[in-house]
């Protein structure tokens, strides 16, 4: 049994995590924290870039380099230790090697590649234990685990509403319904996700730049516009180089506009399930393709309709800001939704107040 000591560590690793959503795909966030047996912190590290060393690593790293002995020590860590030799070598003998007596993680590693790390572990002697905070550690490694199970990238839907539910007014105006603080807290979930999806009216409307800014490190999004009409300009701020940018068009759409940009051309969507008809699946299976492991849904409301008509948005975020319009479109277009019955009925996991605004997050129940 893990002790409430390596609870905390795990709490922490999850934490230290946390730090690199958005610089590690294709690969997995992981956190390891590294304790004495009385419980002290000996070091602790997080992977900070796909290719770079794995947090056991870094762990056992900083222990060393702080001058600890770590034989005997626990090693806490949010994923199993891998078993391969990759990018990098296994962490399971790396942890052997070092003398460490005990591994508690959270997540078993479900990869071909790298699982059996718990086993090897098991073999050599070393007291092994899965499943610590299992449920928030695979929470806070979403993005990765929806892509190794489904193939396909995790998706967010974010949308800024008033508290009747309209994202813009009568006349189109919707700069700015929430407050500052919601908006800062937009840029880190940009700046924790793979590749930004706006549609081409929401290009229109507001020609965003969808780029990160003022996040020291953050690594810049792809910015995925689609546009079955190939109707961007060439001078719009989402085709500037602050970040690269991907246009999804339709076969048949006319590019000679936009020469040298990064262009895929996706197939019509069968009923239901497309965005301007264009497929929203083919779009996550060439995202997923590019190493996309977790996909921001910016806008507007017809782009988010169709993702939730094809049943691929796995978490909504909503800011909500204390105000009333009584006009201007919903937060959320058409998704093919027409009876009670039919709701895409949520589970609301956090409840937070920033500034003046609500900001409320919600994933699907299992259906
Ligand atoms: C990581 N960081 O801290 C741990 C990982 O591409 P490679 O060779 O670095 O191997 C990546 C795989 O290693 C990854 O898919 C996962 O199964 C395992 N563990 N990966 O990137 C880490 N512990
Ligand atoms: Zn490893």
């Amino acid at each position: 049994m893990a002790t409430a000591t390596e609870a905390d560590a795990m709490r922490r690793a999850v934490a230290l995590a946390a730090r690199a959503l958005g610089a590690t795909s294709p690969n997995p966030v992981v956190g390891c924290v590294v304790l004495d047996p009385r419980g002290t912190v000996l070091g602790e590290g997080w992977h900070r870039r796909a290719g770079g060393p794995h947090a056991e690593v870094e762990a056992l790293a900083a222990a060393s380099a702080a001058g600890h002995d770590v034989r005997g020590a626990t090693a806490v860590v949010t994923l199993e230790p891998c078993n391969h030799t990759g990018r990098t070598g296994p962490c399971a003998q790396a942890l052997i090697a070092a003398g460490i007596g005990r591994v508690v993680y959270a997540v078993a590693d479900p990869t071909d590649a790298a699982t059996g790390g718990a086993a090897t572990l098991a073999a050599a002697g070393v007291d092994t234990e899965g499943g610590l905070l299992a449920g928030e550690a695979a929470e806070g490694n979403a993005a990765w685990l929806t892509s190794v199970l489904h193939g396909r990238p995790f998706v967010l839907w974010k949308y800024a509403a008033t508290l009747d539910g309209r994202s813009a007014a009568a006349d189109g105006t919707s700069r700015w319904i929430t407050s500052a603080d919601s908006r800062a807290d937009v840029h880190r979930l940009r700046a924790e996700a793979d590749a930004v999806v706006v549609g081409s009216g929401t290009l229109r409307a507001d020609d965003p730049h969808l780029a990160v800014r003022d996040r020291e490190g953050a690594v810049q999004p792809l910015r995925v516009v689609i546009d079955t009409h190939a109707t961007v300009t060439p001078g719009a701020r989402v085709l500037d180089d602050a970040a690269p940018t991907l246009i999804a068009v339709g076969e048949h759409a006319d590019t000679t506009h936009l020469p040298g940009a990064d262009v895929v051309r996706l197939p019509r969507a069968a009923a239901g399930g497309g965005h301007g008809g264009l497929d929203v699946h083919a779009l996550l299976r060439e995202l997923h393709a590019r190493g996309v492991r977790s996909v921001l849904l910016e806008g507007g409301p017809a782009l988010a309709g169709s993702f939730v008509a094809a049943g691929a948005v796995d978490r909504v975020v909503g800011y909500l800001a204390p105000a009333l319009l009584g006009a201007g479109p919903a937060a959320l277009g058409d998704a093919g939704i027409g009876t009670i019955a039919q709701a895409l009925r949520l589970e609301v996991t956090d409840v937070a107040r920033l500034g003046p605004d609500l900001r409320i997050t919600a994933v699907p129940t299992a259906s």
